[in-house]
């Protein structure tokens, strides 16, 4: 092992030392007190921690770190008080997410450093957000995201090197190459020679680095960042190291071949690194020992805090208030002065003019640059706002989904065009997992709006015209929002945009340019969660949205004898059951009427919220209405069968005879 040729000075060689030595020496403590069943899962990191150290080492302290499950030592090099972290691992309220959330699961803005999911790869694609924040704001951070080698193989990891490639992004990207994803070996994990090979493939500077020399790893990622402030571009480390435990401490390493085992563990990076001090006289036995008692002492220390710590406290209201970050509606009004529209324009207006509100809101999507979206929504976008602010993507959804999460993080907000609500399922993964949690988490807001051009009705086949959104309300942590008007769709996007949490909103291709209605031309808000009442009958409840709202108008105005109160939700999360509710204790009859297939949307929910909340009001069943349980087709009389348009007005009608 070399450690010739450092420029690194004498006093930061030893804090070096000490920084590798806190985290060893707090995971030997750990694995006894998770002997003791005093902690949960213990993901090890030992042999590794020349990266951790000496990555954040080579970071300032104001630039983001998105550390894994063995990067102990990015934590306590940012000096975060070893009691916060002890707490976190016993889910306790001084620790970052008050119980909610394990081991390194958790995000700290007072730290700059954002955990990650478990899902592994997203946090790559978060890194590319933030850094996106960084290079509009000009201040020239670097981020850094860690990944193992077995992380590399999941899509994320493309997406966000890809991204980041595109985007000359400075991201510095850090594979922890230590043998093992759990059991799998590196052979089977890839086929390449170096993964850092794999920086070519993206246009991207890398480099391949002893992970176990923290010399070199400091040297190398301080000269680097250096570079990456001036001109900011992405560049992949292979830093080779190796996984001296198991993949957490139950499921042991029966699987690696002792002599590998005892190859690495010659080349462990504090003992190789404590003789080198020792043999360059920069250290001696007494100074070891000495800094030895203060990292023990300082962990008791810690412990004991944790320890006398009580268990957090169990309030459901708090709870359930923490899903979302609190939102001070601010109801602006609607002006005098209307154009008649369609929904597209409508859209577009909202969006125009919220770019305009806010200088720190981005817009990202496929094409959504000069070519103005594939529905135009953006059109004249780029000229107004410039290319920075309104982005074209490459084909990544989860890359895209994941950098919007980390603009928000870095204090923008974001605008995402899904180029239809279809692909949202090659972003699931960061919609579901990373933006409908964080605030639950970790008390992060997740500022991000996702549109989503939805429906069916205009033939185009299972892939282009499903509406999905309740792939979305089932998620705990979202809002979803699905107007059926012009002047709906303009004030609810805006109060979207201003909302801090993750919107999914929905905008119904068929109606987009058959729906006039005349919109105020000034900017307006209209809050989420209300319901609109558009007919007021006696005999029966209709609750619907979208275009299924205007399905009912049609069969309304084709049946005049019909005396209904007909809402329009408007936004489906959160539900204004309260509108439902008051509608149906006044008729005592309830249809629903929903575009999806029936089993598992939101009308399955409505009904059984009826039954529980309304039964001795009711004078019939609740009776639902949707698509047949078939994908959606795309001739045309399929669809039609499809679809519940041409069934409803018998539904309606069997019900009121009920
Ligand atoms: C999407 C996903 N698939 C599977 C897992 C289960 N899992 C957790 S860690 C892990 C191995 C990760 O290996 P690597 O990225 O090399 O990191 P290491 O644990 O070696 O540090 C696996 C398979 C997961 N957490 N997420």
């Amino acid at each position: 092992m070399k450690y010739q040729n450092s420029k690194v000075s004498q006093k930061l060689q030893v804090s070096l030392y000490e920084r590798m030595l806190k985290p060893r020496m707090i995971e030997e403590k750990m694995l006894i007190l998770l002997r003791q069943g005093k902690i949960s899962k213990w993901f090890s990191g030992i042999g590794q921690e020349a990266i951790s150290v000496g990555v954040t080492s080579a970071m300032q302290a104001e630039e983001y770190i998105l550390p894994m499950h063995r990067n102990l030592g990015v934590f306590t090099t940012r000096d975060i008080p070893l009691y916060r972290l002890f707490a976190q691992w016993q889910g306790k309220a001084s620790g970052f997410t008050n119980g909610r959330d394990r081991s390194f699961h958790f995000g700290t803005q007072e730290f700059n450093i954002v955990g990650m999911i478990s899902h592994l790869g997203p946090q790559l694609g978060v890194a590319d957000g933030i850094a996106l924040a960084d290079v509009l704001k000009k201040n020239g951070h670097v981020t850094a995201v860690f990944t193992g080698e077995g992380g590399t193989s999941e899509g994320d990891f493309h997406e966000a090197l890809n991204v980041a490639a595109v985007w000359n992004l400075p991201v510095l990207f850090c594979i922890e190459n230590n043998g093992y994803g759990l059991s799998t070996p590196t052979d089977e994990q890839y086929k390449c020679e170096h993964l850092a090979d794999k920086g070519k493939g993206y246009g991207m500077e890398s480099h391949i680095i002893d992970g176990n020399n923290i010399l070199e790893v400091f040297s190398t990622v301080d000269k680097l960042c250096k570079k990456m402030r001036k001109n900011p571009e992405p560049i992949l480390l292979e830093f080779k190291t190796f996984r001296m435990r198991g993949h957490e401490e139950a499921s042991g390493t029966k699987y690696v071949p002792a002599e590998l085992m005892e190859e690495w563990a010659q080349k462990d990076p504090i003992a190789n690194y404590e003789k080198f001090l020792l043999d360059e006289q920069i250290l001696d036995v007494a100074k070891i020992d000495a800094i030895k008692v203060k990292i023990t002492a300082e962990i008791n220390e810690n412990l004991k805090l944790a320890f006398d710590e009580s268990e957090v406290e169990v309030n459901k209201t708090k709870e359930l208030n923490d899903v979302y970050k609190s939102f001070d509606y601010e109801d602006i009004k609607e002006g005098s002065v209307v154009e008649n529209i369609r929904l597209v324009d409508a859209i577009s207006t909202g969006l125009k003019q919220s770019m305009e509100k806010y200088d720190n809101l981005v817009i990202m999507g496929q094409d959504v640059a000069d070519y103005g979206g594939v529905f135009k929504i953006t059109d004249g976008f780029v000229d107004a706002f410039g290319k920075e602010r309104v982005r074209n993507t490459p084909i990544c959804e989860s890359a895209i989904v994941s950098a919007a999460a980390g603009l928000s993080i870095n204090g923008m907000k974001a605008v995402m065009e899904m180029q239809f609500a279809d692909f949202a399922s090659t972003g699931f993964n960061p919609i579901v997992n990373y933006l409908a949690k964080m605030h639950y988490r970790w008390n992060e807001k997740a500022d991000v709006v996702i549109r989503m051009p939805c429906g069916g009705g205009v033939g185009a086949g299972p892939f282009h015209s499903q509406t999905n959104e309740a792939w979305f309300t089932k998620t705990v942590g979202l809002k979803v929002v699905y107007p059926a008007f012009p002047k709906d769709a303009k004030g609810l996007l805006n109060t979207a945009i201003n909302d801090p949490n993750p919107v999914l909103f929905f905008e119904h291709k068929g109606l987009y340019r058959s729906v006039y209605q005349n919109v105020p031309s000034d900017y307006y808000t209209i809050p989420l969660g209300k319901a609109a009442v558009l007919k007021e009958g006696n005999d029966i409840t209709i609750v619907s949205y979208g275009a299924g709202v205007h399905w009912a108008l049609e069969t309304l105005e084709s049946h005049q004898e019909v005396s209904a109160d007909l809402i329009d939700l408007r936004t489906l999360a959160p539900l204004d059951t309260e509108a439902i509710y008051t509608s149906v204790r006044k008729t005592g009859k309830l249809i629903i009427l929903q575009e999806d297939s029936l089993f598992g949307g939101i009308a399955s929910d409505i009904s059984a919220l009826v039954m529980e909340n309304c039964f001795e009001h009711l004078d019939a069943p609740v009776k639902r209405v949707a698509s047949i349980e078939t994908p959606i087709p795309f001739a045309k009389n399929l669809e039609n069968n499809y679809l519940p348009k041409n069934r409803f007005a018998h539904e309606l009608l069997d019900l009121l005879a009920y």
